[in-house]
């Protein structure tokens, strides 16, 4: 039987990272779209990795989402079955300093793919998965499913918001079978560096095992639902296996603030936390030594306080539901460091 074939746009990142090896477990051909740069970006598919002359289902090629051309060139040629759109300007913080790259990549690029499918009138032929995320609802209160609205706090959430409309638009006004993920946080082993889960392991791994390094963060009492991306992955996959496309909370519908977030990843370092203080003058101790301190440069302009995501619709119509809580997620995480 002929392989199905997949275009992973952000297959470099996290969510890619896995997705790809899901989707080759699954015995899809894979190709996926890296962007040309001087060091290299592709540590997180090394595993996966096979030189372009030997391989029979594992390709990368060079695009951009901000580069129309490439993203058409390459829907032309490939003709794919599935198209995942992964690729993104992806931390909210960056998007208050890159507002109108961020709106180029996250929302025209959904675009530039979704009317590459239209032109090359591959309605029949090509399902499309789009990236939304839970930020675009903002300040709505918890908890958050399909029915909520959204009140987008940042230009990334903004620009996610075009990219879960215009996928809409697409869906009704060209019969395109495509369908909007809107995935609460979830994290990884392989988690940018950036991000609160991934900064807050690596920083009290190091400082457990000697180091003198310091903490830095913003705000701790934000509220976040934090999942594994492993199980994400396989939600985005079985939303283009149904029979009609539709849009999907992926969430676990648990809650916590980053401050439990530190101290779940103290405990399981077995390492004792005394807090002192408070706002801007809050610290963490460690054995008498300060190890965590507020900073404000972390701070958003606009902070999204608390996310808490209602996923019973992919529960109910996808059987989905995740198989980590966050015990298992750092658990993980610290795993891999330690
Ligand atoms: P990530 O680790 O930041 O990965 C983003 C990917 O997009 C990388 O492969 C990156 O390439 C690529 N990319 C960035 N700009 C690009 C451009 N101009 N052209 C082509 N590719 C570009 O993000 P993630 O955590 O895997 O998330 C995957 C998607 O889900 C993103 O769209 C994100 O916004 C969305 N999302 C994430 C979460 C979450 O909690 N993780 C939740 C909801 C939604 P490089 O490797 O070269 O940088
Ligand atoms: O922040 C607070 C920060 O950057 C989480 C992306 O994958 O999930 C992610 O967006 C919370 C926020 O993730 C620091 O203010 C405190 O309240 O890890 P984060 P995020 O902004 O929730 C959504 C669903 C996505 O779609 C995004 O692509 O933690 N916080 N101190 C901090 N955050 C960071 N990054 N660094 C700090 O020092």
């Amino acid at each position: 039987m002929k392989k199905k074939i997949a275009l992973i746009f952000g297959i470099t990142g996290q969510d890619g990272s896995y997705l790809a090896k899901l989707l080759l477990k699954k015995k899809y051909e894979v190709h996926g779209v890296i962007r040309r740069s001087s060091s290299f970006n592709t540590k997180r598919i090394e595993d996966i990795y096979v030189d372009p002359h030997y391989s029979k289902d594992f390709f990368l090629h060079y695009g951009d989402m901000t580069d129309a051309l490439s993203i058409n060139n390459l829907i032309s040629k490939l003709k794919p079955n599935e198209i995942y759109n992964l690729a993104a300007q992806s931390h909210v913080a960056v998007s208050f300093d890159l507002p109108e790259y961020t709106a180029n990549v996250d929302g025209l690029g959904t675009l530039r793919i979704l009317e590459a499918i239209n032109t090359n009138k591959l309605q029949k032929k090509t399902k499309f998965y789009q990236a939304g995320t839970s930020e675009m609802y903002g300040s709505s209160s918890p908890p958050q499913n399909e029915k909520t609205s959204f009140n987008p706090r940042s230009p990334y959430a903004v620009s996610k918001l075009f990219a879960h409309w215009i996928t809409i638009n697409y869906r009704e006004a060209y019969g395109i079978y495509a369908c909007n993920g809107i995935l609460f946080n979830h994290e990884s082993p392989v988690r940018g560096y950036t991000f609160v889960t991934q900064k807050i392991v690596q920083a009290l791994c190091k400082i457990k095992k000697g180091s003198k390094e310091k903490l830095f963060l913003g705000n701790i009492y934000s509220k976040r639902d934090w999942g594994h991306a492993e199980d994400y992955v396989k939600a985005m996959w079985l939303m283009l296996q149904q029979k009609t496309p539709q849009d999907f909370v992926i969430a676990t519908g648990e809650q916590y603030t980053v401050k439990n977030f530190i101290e779940l990843v103290a405990k399981k370092l077995d390492m004792k936390i005394n807090w002192k203080g408070q706002g801007l003058k809050e610290k963490g101790y460690y054995k008498g030594k300060e190890i965590i301190k507020i900073d404000k440069k972390y701070f958003r302009p606009t902070e999204v306080e608390s996310l808490r995501g209602d996923y019973t619709k992919a529960k109910r119509l996808l059987k989905w539901k995740p198989s980590h809580n966050i015990n298992t997620l750092v658990t993980d995480m610290i795993k891999k460091i330690i």
